[in-house]
């Protein structure tokens, strides 16, 4: 019988990838896009993607969630939608946490209400560790979590709401706890497109310089598209639970410029500037994921390397800028 996958935040990086693979294997995709007033923006990572069914929906209106469960009906609710850029939410930190936070639980609301036979995936994040590290370098689902962003205390709220629900009312709830995942579908102003984009403009002679914030924080950098295989294991393992997502390896931000730089025969150090108004108010300095439970359990493991990701950001890149 084919099954229907719902899914929040399906115009953006992770659901387009995810809905694009669960068509694949052979779903009806639905889904939620927020109205925008450029309409020509709305749907740009969708728009190859045929037989998919959306319809306006908003986290925070709560009566969209529920006409949309009622019409859709899904077997599988992916809740991707979010503010998701880490900086801008400390501008906008009401905003962040009314979406990520009250978002997260109007969604949970609507679902316990209207399709509680369904399952469930919470889009959980590395940024809700905080500075918290294990001695041996390395964050894992039982590390503690003290968030330093507005972006991370609202994933916090989502992701323990997530789990009060699924212990208090029963429900098939699983949290996929994803360090940073990238493609080319990444938006321009998270550090890794930033970076490509603006290494291709220079050798371009489009841009001068290109401004950065801190370049010595590390991330635990993987591929978008392994990441929303992981969130399909995840909601269909036997038990809900929670899992860490990530490739084991860190690198700086200094680390990514070397390499995107270099292979465009650049020295990043004549062209990278760094700007205040990039910096964070407070930095995460080091993520490293250990990701064996999902390994074990699930079977999963990323395809792509630091250096297969940024290759193929460069490659689209040289094409379509
Ligand atoms: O690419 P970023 O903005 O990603 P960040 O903040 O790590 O968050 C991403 O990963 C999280 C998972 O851990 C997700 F939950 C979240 O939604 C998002 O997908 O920044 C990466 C690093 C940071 O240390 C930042 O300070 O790059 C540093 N950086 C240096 N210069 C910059 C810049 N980041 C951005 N966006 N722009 C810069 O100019």
């Amino acid at each position: 019988m084919t099954k229907t996958a719902f899914i929040t935040g399906i115009s953006g990086q992770d659901g387009s990838y995810l809905a694009e693979y669960l068509l694949e294997l052979g779903y009806r995709v639905t889904g939620i896009i927020r109205r925008n007033s450029v309409a020509e923006n709305q749907d740009y990572r969708l728009s190859k993607l045929k037989n998919i069914e959306v319809t306006y929906g908003d986290l925070l209106d709560s009566s969209s969630l529920n006409r949309a469960l009622i019409k859709f009906k899904p077997d599988e609710i992916y809740n991707l939608a979010a503010q998701s850029h880490v900086r801008i939410s400390s501008e906008i930190p009401n905003f962040t946490v009314q979406v990520n936070a009250i978002g997260a639980l109007n969604l949970l609301e609507s679902y316990k209400d209207n399709c509680s036979f369904a399952r469930y995936y919470q889009a959980s994040s590395s940024e809700m560790f905080g500075q918290n590290i294990d001695e041996d370098g390395f964050q894992r689902e039982s590390t503690k979590m003290n968030p330093v962003s507005p972006y991370g205390c609202s994933k916090l709220f989502a992701y323990n709401i997530s789990r009060h629900y699924r212990n208090a009312y029963k429900l098939h709830i699983s949290n996929g706890i994803l360090f940073n995942h990238e493609s080319p579908r990444r938006g321009s102003n998270f550090v890794t497109n930033k970076i490509v984009k603006g290494a291709l403009a220079i050798k371009m002679g489009k841009l001068a310089v290109l401004e950065l914030g801190n370049l010595d924080s590390y991330r635990d950098w993987g591929h978008s598209y392994d990441y929303v295989r992981a969130m399909h294991l995840i909601i269909n393992a036997n038990d809900p639970s929670d899992y860490v997502v990530a490739t084991g390896e860190t690198y700086s931000v200094r680390d990514l410029c070397s390499y995107v730089f270099s292979k465009l025969g650049l020295d990043y150090t004549m062209h990278v500037v760094q700007k205040e108004k990039y910096f964070r108010p407070e930095e995460l300095r080091i993520l490293r994921g250990d990701s064996q439970k999902i390994r074990k359990d699930l079977g999963w493991k990323p395809s792509y390397t630091f250096e297969t990701l940024l290759d193929e950001m460069i490659e689209f890149w040289q094409v379509n800028l």
